[in-house]
């Protein structure tokens, strides 16, 4: 099991790597790769860690938040400054789930969702891990059913991240409900 510790250092990673990599004195290149012995630099400077811990935290992240290949490492997904991961538009499966909060799905069932901070509206395969997704959320939680087969046979694309994440640019309204 996960300890504190190991959390901790999975969150500076997904900060430095998706949100703010000068805050740890890394540039990321194009497509969101940084040398994997500037990250452990990074890290370690922080916390208290050794290269195999890092890689172990790498390899045990349940939702393998990073991919680390060649001695490079990259978030797979959720970035907010500008990265092209170079994700191939794929056929999505007919339905797709998005879960939230019941104040958002007031904003949503207006607007659709939007991908607001980050490159992508974030989709999820099942309904299970949308409930995950949704208890981030305060209050009451909304799962809403996307549907994906109508989206893209009206010209939407879809992406899916190395983790499994289901990505798009918007959902309009027509397209979701309730689950
Ligand atoms: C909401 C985590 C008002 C949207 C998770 C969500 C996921 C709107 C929030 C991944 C809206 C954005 C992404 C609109 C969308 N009006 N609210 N028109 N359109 N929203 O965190 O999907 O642990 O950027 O419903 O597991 O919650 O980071 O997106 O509540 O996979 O790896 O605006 O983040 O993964 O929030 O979560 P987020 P998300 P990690």
């Amino acid at each position: 099991t996960k300890t504190k510790l190991e959390t901790e250092v999975s969150k500076y990673m997904s900060y430095v790597l998706r949100h703010a990599p000068e805050a740890a004195g890394l540039t990321l290149d194009a497509e969101g790769w940084v040398s994997f012995d500037a990250l452990e630099r990074a890290v370690a400077r922080k916390y208290d860690v050794s290269r195999a811990d890092i890689i172990e935290i790498v390899e045990n992240n349940q939702k393998k938040r990073f991919a680390l290949v060649d001695n490079r490492i990259r978030a797979n997904q959720g970035h907010s400054v500008e990265v092209d991961l170079a994700l191939t538009a794929v056929q999505p499966p007919a339905d797709l789930f998005h879960g939230t909060s019941a104040t958002a799905w007031h904003s949503i069932e207006r607007e659709g969702l939007k991908k607001m901070q980050r490159h992508h509206v974030h989709l999820s395969a099942d309904v299970e891990t949308a409930k995950i997704v949704s208890m981030r959320r305060k209050g009451e939680h909304v799962i809403l059913r996307v549907d994906a087969a109508r989206m893209f046979s009206e010209g939407h694309s879809f992406f899916v991240s190395d983790n499994g994440v289901w990505l798009t640019e918007s959902v309009p309204v027509q397209y979701l409900s309730p689950d």
